[in-house]
């Protein structure tokens, strides 16, 4: 979890130097969803997920120069410095992305999830939604199939409480959103508590397994902005902020108990804290030294090697590329 929150404070910081373009939404605050859930899973199971997911890759296995080389739009980057901020991915661990549809993660994860029935894998789909996805249309639909077929699919709603610009109380007739699956069950879980959300996931994941789908509510909170455009400070307090910083902080509160239980010393933990730090400073210098992809890359991966389809320049007349 501190490497996750070093290496979005960096992030935060390498936009406003204007080194990372473009869209950009930091988790720090939602930690403990992001690790709780790896430790309950195996990489055979799958995680789909919103636009807020350079964590979720994180914890899949990915490595910090392959997220800030994606950030900067690098080669080194994990899609090629193609993606960016909101599309990462990481297949071979079962990482799915990083998309920037709200909502439209949960049809998809949903078919994971009938892929992994299909092949009887005894594996399961992590499909991670906001609060304010979760009042999405689309996700009522997949709910309803992944229920008819039994299939293993878990939803995740993230609940940091806001969505763009606005409270979940002013787009949400019921912000209880577990309860929301109607036939289908739900579980609130303290999102901001590790060992919680492991323990909720590993009783999702046989849940599912073993009679479908199964609704996680993580009651969480973020502590930036939306994105990089908002300050985060409009629509709420700075007291409520740091209210839940002093409070709730998923850092914290492991910090507490490995303190109680002798599992390290202060100090220990500051050394931990210094290598992390020099680890992400590390990895932001080489993925400096990535170079940008090439021109023609703009043209690659659009369409199925084969299909015999055309890439065609911005004037709609000159054909840039065609394939195979
Ligand atoms: C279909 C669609 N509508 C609107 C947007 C713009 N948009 C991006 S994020 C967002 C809010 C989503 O909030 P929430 O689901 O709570 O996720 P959070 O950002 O809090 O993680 C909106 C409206 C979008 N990307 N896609
Ligand atoms: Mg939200």
């Amino acid at each position: 979890m501190a490497r996750m929150r070093r290496m979005e404070i960096a992030a935060d910081s390498l936009y406003k130097a204007k080194l990372i373009r473009g869209f950009c939404h930091l988790y720090d605050g939602q930690e403990a969803v992001a690790v709780g859930m790896e430790a309950a899973i195996t990489k055979k199971d799958a995680i789909i997920t919103a636009y807020r997911d350079h964590c979720i890759f994180l914890g899949r296995g990915g490595t910090l120069l392959e997220v800030f080389a994606e950030l900067m739009g690098r080669q080194a980057g994990c899609s090629r410095g193609k993606g960016g901020s909101m599309h990462f991915y990481k297949k071979d661990s079962g990482f799915y992305g990083g998309h920037g549809i709200v909502g439209a993660q949960v049809p998809l994860g949903c078919g994971l999830a009938f892929a992994q029935k299909y092949s009887k894998d005894e594996a399961v789909t992590f499909a991670l939604y906001g609060d304010g996805a979760a009042n999405q249309g689309q996700l009522f639909e997949a709910l309803n199939i992944a229920a008819l077929w039994d299939l293993p699919a878990i939803l995740v709603c993230e609940n940091n409480h806001y969505g763009m610009g606005t409270a979940e109380w002013r787009a949400a007739k019921s912000p209880a959103y577990y309860k929301r699956g109607d036939y289908v069950p739900g579980l609130k879980v303290d999102g901001m508590d590790a060992f919680a959300v492991k323990q909720a996931c590993k009783f999702a994941k046989e849940h599912a397994l073993k009679n479908g789908p199964i609704i996680l509510e993580m009651d969480t909170y973020r502590y930036h902005g939306h994105s990089m455009s908002d300050p985060g400070s409009t629509y709420r307090t700075r007291d409520e902020i740091s209210g839940v910083r002093q409070e709730r902080d998923p850092i914290e509160r492991i910090r507490k108990l490995i303190l109680a239980h002798d599992i390290a010393t202060e100090k220990e933990l500051k050394d931990t804290e210094k290598e992390i730090r020099k680890e992400v400073d590390e990895a932001i210098a080489k993925a400096k030294e990535s170079p940008m992809p090439d021109p023609p890359e703009l043209f690659s991966n659009i369409y199925v090697k084969d299909s015999g389809l055309e890439v065609y320049g911005p004037d709609r007349k000159e054909v840039r590329l065609t394939l195979p």
